[in-house]
């Protein structure tokens, strides 16, 4: 692949206030911003407004009804293509992530043009262990829906997607367009035979963050999510055996 074209995408939600110093950290690297808006409304709308007005190279995207963080990475996703860019770095709008991970993971992808290049979360003491459980929940299930051991960490938001392959995963849907579709997308993804390469990525959870993860509706709906992709597991069960016993 000649040169690389990367965007970030960002899936902004009740975070005005924080994604302004994100956008800029990115376009100190020269990386535009695709920031996706669902719904906000108030100071995270005007903020949002304002960013966008501040940096030219920033795209905003905005849709009037909350629709959750997929939809709004896979609209993000989906406009990074459409401006033809050729990778998009899936980056949250709070700070969780350390953007100091940003240019690692630019070099991982031109190492690897055609692969994923994913996060592996490491976290300080701030991260709440009811997330640190769902976590390992999510991952062992993720093993299973795969029948793997390479998606180590399903749950990051810190991600380098490459555009053109996954442009078809993309355009057949989700089942969960909310906190479940990180996971979804890199099953899927998975399915679909496209290499993952996992890197370490801080993420902290600050004092006073808004999160927009609601303890009890997402973990039922990730539940749900799993159900979903275990049946879909079954269903390419000989190919995915096949695939596995045909590496060893
Ligand atoms: N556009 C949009 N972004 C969302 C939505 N839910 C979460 N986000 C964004 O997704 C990222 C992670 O969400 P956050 O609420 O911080 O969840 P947590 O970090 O898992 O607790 C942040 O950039 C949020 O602004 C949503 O419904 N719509
Ligand atoms: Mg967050």
């Amino acid at each position: 692949m000649s040169e690389l074209k990367i965007c970030a995408v960002i899936p902004v939600y009740k975070h005005g206030e924080t994604v302004g110093a994100v956008v800029r950290a990115l376009s100190l690297m020269d990386i535009p911003s695709i920031l996706v808006d669902d719904g906000n409304v108030g100071a995270s709308k005007e903020a949002l407004i304002a960013v966008n007005q501040d940096f030219p190279t920033s795209t905003l995207v905005s849709y009037p009804v909350n629709g959750g963080k997929g939809f709004a990475v896979c609209e993000g996703l989906k406009k990074a293509i459409e401006l033809g860019y050729t990778h998009a770095l899936q980056i949250d709008a709070d700070g969780q992530h350390d953007l100091s991970n940003v240019s690692f993971f630019c070099k991982a992808a031109k190492k690897h043009p055609e692969g994923l290049i994913a996060g592996l979360p490491t976290y300080d003491i701030s991260v709440p262990k009811s997330r640190e459980r769902g976590r390992l929940i999510t991952n062992f299930w993720v093993m299973v829906e795969t029948l793997s051991c390479t998606i180590p960490d399903a749950m990051c938001g810190f991600r380098m997607y490459p555009l053109e392959k996954i442009r078809s995963v993309l355009n057949k849907g989700f089942f969960d367009y909310r906190m479940g579709f990180d996971i979804e997308v890199l099953v899927r993804l998975n399915w679909a035979g496209i290499k993952m390469y996992f890197y370490p990525v801080k993420v902290i959870y600050p004092e006073g963050g808004i999160s927009n993860f609601r303890m009890l509706q997402d973990n039922l709906a990730i539940s749900k999510t799993h159900t979903f992709l275990f049946f879909g597991m079954l269903i390419r069960l000989p190919r995915l055996l096949w695939r596995h016993f045909s590496k060893r």
